[in-house]
């Protein structure tokens, strides 16, 4: 797919606040830090779009971006940040784990795992969260600026040998673009699919 415009729509701290089900949802999800919010911005090419920083848990909303006015990316709170309360973690494990599993416009989440530790326990359990909700994944290998070749193919590698429901891995830079196009190229399968995910008038709205 091209990216022809992208706004910030709405941003959401409770599942009732949810947008209706208009459109189709690709929701951006990884640990803290792992680099979602820019990754929105690397790929709509908006530098500020979604607010990004070098400390762990900026992003503390549900935030919708319209995309081509017919596609919603959705930037969620990061997991595994250590420096919240339990009781906000648990809050927030709550908000992502309703909106993650229950959302029926939800066509496709892309879930980021940082290059340099591909495996950890908190994206494992992530993988088989999606699994359990048969949820179509896709994965993004961040950071990759910050590998060696041999690191690279390392982190492919192992990344293939477990993740093994997982639509796509593609390594990214959100500093370069690498992968941006390649990672495009994948959400067109999902724009054109039959709308299942996005409610009854679905079939309408994805081209
Ligand atoms: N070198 C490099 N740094 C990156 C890349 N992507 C993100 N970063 C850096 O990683 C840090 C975290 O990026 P964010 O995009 O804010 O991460 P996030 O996943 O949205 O974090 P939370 O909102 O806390 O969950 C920032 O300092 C970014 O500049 C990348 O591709 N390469
Ligand atoms: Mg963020």
């Amino acid at each position: 797919m091209k990216i022809i415009n992208a706004a910030f729509f709405r941003s959401v701290s409770s599942l009732s606040d949810l947008p209706e089900e208009s459109f189709p949802e690709i929701v951006f999800a990884g640990r803290s830090n792992v680099g979602k919010s820019s990754l929105l911005n690397s790929l709509t090419g908006r530098k500020g779009l979604a607010k990004t920083s070098s400390t762990p848990g900026k992003t503390r909303l549900i935030n919708y971006f319209l995309i081509n006015d017919d596609l919603y990316f959705v930037d969620i709170p990061g997991y595994g940040y250590a420096a919240v309360s339990h009781a906000e973690k648990d809050a927030w494990g709550r908000l992502l784990a309703g909106y993650v599993g229950g959302r029926r416009a939800i066509v496709l989440v892309v879930l980021l795992l940082d290059a340099r530790h591909p495996a950890m326990q908190s994206d494992r359990e992530m993988m088989k969260f999606l699994a359990y909700h048969d949820r179509p994944y896709g994965i993004v290998l961040t950071k990759d600026d910050k590998l060696t070749q041999k690191e690279r193919a390392q982190a492919k590698r192992s990344t293939e040998s477990y993740a093994l429901d997982a639509e796509f891995i593609v390594m990214y830079s959100s500093l370069s673009g690498k992968g941006r196009k390649e990672l495009l190229a994948h959400f067109g399968r999902y724009r054109s699919e039959d709308g299942s995910g996005a409610g009854s008038e679905g079939a309408d709205l994805v081209t």
